[in-house]
């Protein structure tokens, strides 16, 4: 399996950001990506190719124009009001509070368009993010071009980033754009199966009111986890696109066991729609060593969701997203890829 990577992610770090007097750690490191592409080498997975440079608009096709804007300009921004460290919103809206109306000043786009405190934008994180999407776009081309699988490593992440909002250590949603240029390039449905820990709130916001794209996501339940407002079982898509979402939610602990029974509800949903392609949201959070996480999946647990992945017989798009047991992390993707490939073909 070829795997597509730009160095460029490593302009994007968050220093760990003094908010107030608490202190939001950064977990999201560049050495994650690093240490995933030095296991990719290790394991012989297969050759490693630079990202293309793709112009702005397979992004604008799912991201508003403003947030774009915001994500480019608001390290200079905030830099030109004399302020030290990263551009970071504080006041966020709730229930009464109005949705309609864009501030005009730094802070208040920052509450705006952002929904958490703990997705800095520093000096050099637009270039991280764009090439983060090139990669995914890259990918994406591959396949199209006839290849039946394809690892993006991308990083920035991207599945908590919605239209018009970014956090979670995510800016731009690379696997909502990856599934928007397939359609765009003439597939007629696509399936988005997301593994990462984290509901993927970003992938479900983009496409819930459609029915061309199917959103599976396997995850912590929000009532205990991040993004914790979003990812319950009942959100099952809207209007064209009821029936579309599909949500499996999990309790802190859940192993291999309980989690590949969910694995297999998604597979078979996705067996269903039948998709043209597949765009699997890889995160490997779910590990039982994840510092940030509540899950016990084992390294050879990986080995095997790869292999029944492979088991749709779909060509299937990989793309990074979250993972935080550095050490570890590489493992973990490369055994997903790995076991998809060791899988016998349908
Ligand atoms: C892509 C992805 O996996 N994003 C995850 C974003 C999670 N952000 C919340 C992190 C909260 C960290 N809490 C630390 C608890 C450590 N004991
Ligand atoms: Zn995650």
């Amino acid at each position: 399996m070829e795997t597509i990577f730009s160095p460029n992610h490593r302009l994007h770090q968050s220093p760990g950001e003094l908010l107030h007097d608490g202190y939001v750690p950064a977990f999201e490191k560049p050495e994650r990506a690093e240490l995933v592409l030095a296991r990719v080498k290790e394991t012989g997975l297969g050759p490693v190719s630079p990202q293309a440079h793709y112009e702005l608009d397979s992004i604008l096709r799912v991201h508003d124009a403003g947030l774009v804007a915001l994500l480019q300009s608001a390290a200079a921004e905030w830099r030109a009001l004399n302020r030290p460290g990263c551009a970071i919103p504080f006041t966020w809206a709730t229930r009464g509070m109005r949705q309609d109306r864009i501030p005009t000043g730094l802070d208040g786009r920052l509450s705006y368009y952002g929904f958490d405190a703990g997705t800095p934008i520093t000096p050099t994180s637009w270039q991280a993010i764009k090439s983060s999407v090139d990669v995914a776009l890259t990918a994406t081309a591959r396949i199209t071009n006839g290849a039946r699988s394809v690892f993006g490593l991308c990083r920035p992440p991207g599945h908590h980033a919605g239209s018009d909002h970014y956090g979670g250590y995510c800016f731009l949603n690379n696997a909502a754009i990856a599934a928007q240029k397939f359609l765009d390039g003439g597939a007629s449905r696509v399936a988005i199966l997301d593994v990462d820990y984290h509901h993927g709130n970003g992938t479900q916001q983009i496409f819930y009111g459609r029915n061309d794209v199917l959103v599976v996501n396997i995850h912590a339940s929000p009532d205990h986890e991040y993004p914790f407002r979003l990812g319950w079982a009942d959100e099952i898509g809207s209007q064209a696109g009821e029936g579309f979402n599909l949500n499996l939610p999990l309790p802190a602990g859940t192993n291999w066991q309980g989690w590949s029974q969910a694995l297999e509800t998604g597979l078979r949903r996705i067996d269903v729609f039948g998709a043209d392609v597949l765009v699997v949201s890889l995160g490997v959070d779910t590990y039982k060593g994840d510092p940030i996480s509540q899950f016990r999946l084992e390294h050879d647990d990986f080995t095997r969701m790869g292999a029944r992945i492979a088991s749709l017989g779909k060509p299937t798009v990989f793309l990074m997203e979250g993972g935080y047991a550095v050490a570890e992390i590489g493992i973990n993707a490369v055994n997903v890829l790995t076991g998809f490939e060791g899988a016998p073909r349908l």
